[in-house]
Formats: C-alpha cells, structure tokens, sequence
C-alpha cells in the first residue's frame, strides 16, 4: 500500500496552472519574485525548487509521476538489468545522446562510466554523442538540436558493427528533434534497444510539426509506449518540477538527468562484475544519498550566498568569474559556465571554467579543441598564462576540488592567484563516511555553481520574474520559448507577439514576404547574431513602437530587468 500525501500538492501540479505549457517550461511558484530578492532569498528559492527533485507526491489528484514513485524506480530496475546484460554481451554499446546541457551530461557520464569499466579491466563500451559535436561541450550549439535526420545520421556511424546497443536518448523537455530523429531510428532497427530520459509525462511531448520530418517528438514517445511492455523500449520520465528560472533545464533537469542514469548505470556495472542485486531498495537507497548530498549542500546556503554575491558585483563591475577546477569538478565547472551565454544571454568572457591538464583530462572524443578560439582553452595553463596578468579585484575566482587532489598543486596555484586578487573562493569537498563520494561531490558542485551563476546574472538584471528574458533565440524550441515570454508580459495576440519578434530579429519595420515565408531555422540563424531580441520585441508591443525606437529606449538602461521593469508600467 502506499502511504498517505506527505506534502501539499503544488500549484504547478494542478491542471489549471499554465495549462498550456508542459512542466519543463511551466514557470516555477516558488521563484516567481526571484529577481527581487537577495542573495539569502535567492539561495533558498533554489535550495527550495531543488527539494522537488525528491518529493514522494503521492496524490491521487496529480497527473504526475514523481521521481520516487514505484513505477518509475521499476523501470530504473528493469533498466539497470539491460545494462548489466549488455556488460555481458560481446560486440555491445551503450550510447548516450542529447543536445545542450543533456549531450554534456551525456559526456560526463560516459567518460566516468568508462574510466571505472577502465579500473576493472573491462572494455570502455559507453560513448556519447552531442549536437554540435564536441565543441558543444563548451560553447552553445543549439541548432544542430532542430534536425532528426542529423541525430540519425551520426546514431548511424556510431553503432556501425556492433551487435546490440543501449541507445539512451536524452530530452529533458520531450523537444528535440535531434534526439526524436535517433529514436525513431531504433525503433526501426532490431540492434538498439532505445531509452528516452525526460521529465515530462508523454502526453506532454512536444507535438509542433518537424521541418522535413514526416513525424514529431510525441509520436515517437508514443510508439516507445507501445513498445514498453514487451521491454523493447523504455521510457524514464519523472515529473520533478518547473525550474527555477522558467525552461532552463541545465538546472533540475541536468541534475534528475545525471541522478537517474549514474544510478542505472552504476547498478548495472555493479551487478555485472561486483555480484550486486538490482532492486527496487537500491535504486531507492541511491537516490536518498543524493538527497543528503541535497541536504548537505544547501546547509552551505549561507556561504553559497556569499560566493552570489561576489560574482554578481563581478559580473556588475564587468568583471569575471572564473572556476578553476580538478579532474570531474572542472567539467563540472566548464558545464556550467558554457550554459551562461545561451540562458541569459552573458558574453562568453563572463564566466569561464579550466580544469587541471585540460582536453587530456577532458577526454572527449574530439581531443584538443583548444586551436579553436579563445573559449577553447580550458587548461589551468591557459588560466596561467592568459587570465592571470590581467586578475583583478573585479574578478572572482572559485577553486573546485576535493581531497583526493594533489593539495601541492591547489595550493601553489593559490599563492599565484592570491597575488593578483583576495577575491578568491573555494568549493572543496571532503570525504563523508567510507562511501564513494565522486557522485555526491559532482552533483552538490553542479548545484552550487547553478546557484552562483544564476544568481549572479540575476544580480546584473537578467531575469525578469523568473524568465530568461534575455535569451538567445537560436532554436525552434527558443523561437517558440520567446513568443510565449512575450505573451505572458503583455496582451498581445500570438501573431502580434511573433510579428514584433520577427521585426526585432531582423531589425526591420516591415516584415517582407521573404521573411514572413522563411522557416524558423532561418530566423534562428539571423536571431544568433542579435543582440536583445526579446527586451526590443517586447518594447515594440508595450509601447506600441518602432524597431528603432524601442532600441533607442532600451539603449537609456543598462540592465535589462529594469528596463522591461519600467517599459511594462508605460500605459
Ligand atoms: C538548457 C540548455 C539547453 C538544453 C537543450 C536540450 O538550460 O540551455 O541547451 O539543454 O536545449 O534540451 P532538452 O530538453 O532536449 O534536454
């Protein structure tokens, strides 16, 4: 029997709330003022909205599916059963696929589900895939995300002569073309067993049309369906919240994401060469580890607002935050600051990560990047030799390492930095217990440099409510994203919403038929090299001006928060 409701249900569960949006872009409750509020409040609306990850919410009212609901921890069993099977088989694969944030987690977890198969003297058989390839893992790619054939293309190259693969596709939001595409190829070809990871329930997927795609990402979670009794497909989708700031799933969704695959993969491993039982108890045990690690983190909020508060200042005075990281941490770290520049629309200077021996302890699939650009060089010698002589005051630097780190090190690099700056901050780690720690340090790293990042760009003023109100429009899923932003903060129609967007992208006062007949990819194409496409947008319809008026006013304000704070209260 289960037991009775443990915690009210939320607002965001009841089926009047935002009924048109899935939850993964519903706008979250608790963060509704979050752009008020203080680095104290700030902290805690986050500790709060995190919290949900673990809620129990058993409520025969909500529609939802929670993270430890027995369903969803069966399926992790069933799940974790295949991955210890195809540890087994030769000539197997298990490949994990998403784009943004889910493709870097994807990478995360399959270089240190290698490293440990590695450690056992097994065959490395995880490999990832991202849009964009591995120049995603550092810099926002967000285009390739809109094409299923593409995701198909290179699922095609990857599992070339293997005889069965796990194929894990993972899109928090149920959205992206780019993983329906390589979906649907497994549900054609009797080699993959696919696996869809999201967070929100199939009746949600999103269902808008595809360009040059007979099918969209609904129909394909709904052939999984078909497919999961028969355990030919599986679909692990927990509802575990809106996030904090509205969509951005690098936040809850990265974490659920990065939870629920390092349990089944790690239950697997375990099975298969450790003689562990995969039960339901287990599955349950590991996720309440990470909710003490939840626990632990946010214990720290105090000094968690602290390092808010001084990236912010950094990030208002025009200067930097840097996380100079060791080993996973500074993935970590990198993960973090690349999500910046597409979620608030931050320069790609503003915060940067480094990690210790750089691409070769990065261990992607592509190798050194670093010839690519300034955004490429992540070695704690690039920080050395190129950030250092210019450190200052305005800057902050946060170290990320844990005891297990050659402590020499941290510290020389310390004195070096200490020499230049005081503003410099450590997030280190310490062993809890005799339990292996790597996952709890990872995941409580992620939550704390979510929480600095975002709550520094709120800081600067790009939030408004709890909108990315400064977004990059480089996608259909952010095209779409914007429109709905700008319905919510004015009464406009969606077609005049649209309208003054597509204005503002291509900074005209007319739309031409060129334009009004152009696919949204072109649209996206030309918002990527826009600068304050939504704020201009959204001052057009306010005030009900030109293009180049609403720029000229939004040119008086150099926060744009208070911008679209004051042109929203003009009559
Ligand atoms: C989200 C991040 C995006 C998403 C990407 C994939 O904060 O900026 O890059 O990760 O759009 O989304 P999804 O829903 O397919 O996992």
């Amino acid at each position: 029997m289960l037991e009775a409701p443990k915690t009210e249900m939320r607002q965001w569960e009841l089926s009047s709330f935002e009924p048109s949006l899935p939850v993964t872009e519903k706008s979250n409750p608790i963060t509704r003022d979050i752009d008020r509020a203080n680095t104290e409040q700030i902290v805690h609306m986050l500790e709060e909205c995190d919290k949900e990850l673990f809620e129990e919410g058993w409520h025969t009212d909500s529609v939802y599916k929670r993270l430890k609901n027995p369903s969803v921890i069966q399926t992790m069993v069933d799940l974790a059963k295949n991955v210890e099977s195809i540890l087994k088989e030769p000539n197997s694969l298990i490949i994990m696929s998403g784009c943004g944030t889910s493709g870097r987690i994807a990478f995360l977890l399959a270089t240190s589900f290698n490293s440990m198969l590695k450690d056992l003297q097994q065959k490395e058989i995880c490999s990832y895939i991202i849009a964009g390839g591995d120049m995603a893992l550092l810099t926002s790619q967000e285009a390739p995300e809109d094409s299923p054939i593409l995701g198909a293309d290179i699922l095609d190259k990857a599992r070339e002569g293997k005889k069965h693969v796990l194929f894990i596709g993972i899109s928090c939001g149920l959205s992206a073309p780019f993983v329906a595409g390589q979906l649907d190829f497994c549900l054609n070809c009797d080699v993959f067993t696919p696996v869809l990871i999201g967070f929100n329930p199939v009746h949600m997927a999103r269902a808008e049309p595809i360009r040059d795609w007979p099918l969209n990402f609904k129909r394909v979670a709904e052939k999984m369906m078909e497919k999961q009794d028969s355990q030919k497909a599986f679909i692990l989708n927990p509802a575990v919240g809106p996030e904090a700031i509205s969509g951005s799933s690098r936040m809850k969704g990265g974490s659920a994401t990065k939870m629920l695959l390092e349990t089944v993969l790690w239950a697997g491993l375990n099975a298969a060469y450790n003689r562990r039982e995969i039960t339901p108890a287990a599955m349950l045990a590991q996720i309440k580890m990470y909710e003490r690690a939840h626990e632990f983190t946010y214990s720290q909020r105090e000094k968690i607002a602290v390092l808010v508060e001084k990236a912010g200042l950094s990030l208002k005075g025009k200067g930097h935050v840097y996380y100079v990281g060791w080993k996973t941490l500074g993935i970590i770290g990198i993960i973090d600051a690349s999500e910046c520049v597409p979620t608030f629309g931050a320069g790609s200077e503003d915060i940067r990560g480094f990690i210790y021996n750089g691409f070769q302890e990065m261990k992607n699939e592509e190798g050194d990047l670093s010839s690519m650009g300034s955004q490429f060089r992540i070695d704690h010698r690039d920080f050395v030799n190129v950030i250092l002589p210019t450190l200052s005051k305005h800057d902050t630097v946060i170290f990320l390492f844990t005891v297990n780190d050659d402590l020499n090190e941290v510290k020389e690099l310390a004195s070096q930095v200490k020499g230049k700056t005081s503003n410099l901050h450590a997030l280190t780690h310490d062993c809890v217990g005799n339990s292996v720690p790597n996952q709890q340090w990872e995941i409580s790293t992620k939550w704390s440099l979510n929480a600095i990042s975002t709550g520094a760009h709120i800081l600067k003023g790009k939030v408004y409510r709890n909108y990315m109100i400064d977004l990059k429009v480089t996608n259909s899923k952010l095209y779409r994203r914007a429109i709905h932003i700008l319905q919510c903060f004015t009464s406009c129609s969606m077609v005049q919403c649209e309208t003054a967007l597509l204005k503002a992208v291509y900074d005209v006062e007319e739309l031409t038929t060129e334009i009004i007949s152009a696919d949204v990819s072109k649209h996206t194409e030309v918002a990527n090299t826009r600068d304050r496409v939504i704020p201009t947008a959204l001052v057009m319809l306010q005030c009900g001006c030109s293009v180049k008026e609403a720029r000229s006013r939004l040119n008086n304000y150099s926060v744009v928060r208070d911008a679209v704070d004051s042109l929203l209260s003009v009559k």
